[in-house]
């Protein structure tokens, strides 16, 4: 099927469904428009899919085969460049157009500056948004942007979404006060523990939307992203918890944003390639697709 606003791009390389019929739709947005310190998340979506090319289909521990998986890539969405709002419109309109066509697809976004993630958002409306990342992202607005990247779990929480983060170690003393006030629970990179995971999504409603910003990692795993953090995660503990998420809650939208760089086979497109394949195969595994 055709879409309003994508454009064919490098694809991935196994078998691939139309759109339509897929359980799992890739789509690229390759925009960077609001980063403010390190540029190149509008290369990101090119490097994650060529990341894929060094892994395995196999997944070891899974037992699971990706290219036996119904999963489609539509290419990217056709930004706006610098702005926002517009190209976050253009990701809602194609989110929609493949929920009317399927309404079984999973749409999974490679980020891409994380402002995007609000037009996936719009588009899914579920009752919560559990986040990967090193900072908060409850700016009301930033150099004069609402809809800059450090403003996007604010945008969502105002759509009256639950919200719940973790890996956090970035944010202002407003931003703070902000999550207290509206019931926002988040957990520092320090705090984090699959038990304190647990605990704060448990009670969560459904379905969720689950957004990785890749710079949650530990910076050695994710050295070229837009706002890089010290003192991140390991990529077995965020596994472990997409697992328990996809085991326990309806899944409704999965992202992974921020990565960046511009040399192909970089440390952070390889993490956020690799973090592609295990959602796949954990929704494959767990019968979620
Ligand atoms: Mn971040």
């Amino acid at each position: 099927m055709e879409f309003l606003y994508t454009h064919g791009s490098l694809k991935l390389e196994f078998p691939l469904k139309e759109p339509d019929e897929a359980r799992f739709v890739i789509m690229g947005i390759p925009f960077d428009g609001t980063t403010s310190f390190k540029a190149g998340a509008r290369f990101g979506p090119t490097l994650t899919r060529h990341a894929t090319l060094n892994l395995e289909s196999y997944i070891l521990d899974y037992g699971i085969d990706l290219a036996e998986v119904p999963i489609a890539d539509i290419g990217d969405i056709t930004v706006v460049a610098g702005d926002p709002r517009k190209t976050l419109d253009r990701v809602r309109v194609t989110i929609e157009e493949l929920k009317r066509a399927n309404p079984r697809a999973v749409p999974i976004l490679l980020g891409g500056e994380h402002s995007q993630t609000l037009g996936a958002v719009e588009a899914l409306k579920p009752e919560s948004y559990v986040v990967f990342d090193a900072h908060l992202d409850l700016r009301d607005s930033y150099e004069d942007n609402p809809y800059s990247h450090a403003c996007v779990a604010r945008r969502i929480s105002e759509l009256g979404v639950k919200e719940a983060m973790f890996g956090i170690r970035s944010g202002t003393r407003e931003e703070v006060e902000y999550a207290e006030k509206k019931g926002i629970r988040w957990v520092h990179a320090r705090d984090y523990s699959f038990d304190a995971f647990v605990e704060l999504v448990e009670t969560l409603p459904e379905p969720v939307y689950l957004s990785i910003d890749i710079d949650v990692f530990d910076l050695s795993m994710v050295p070229t992203t837009g706002t890089p953090e010290t003192g991140g995660l390991g990529f077995w503990e965020v596994v472990e918890a997409i697992e328990w998420l996809i085991e326990n809650k309806k899944i409704a939208g999965f992202d992974i944003m921020e990565v960046a760089g511009e040399s192909l086979g970089n440390p952070t497109a390889l993490t956020g390639a690799k973090l592609l394949f295990y959602f796949i195969g954990a929704m494959e595994k767990m019968g979620k697709s």
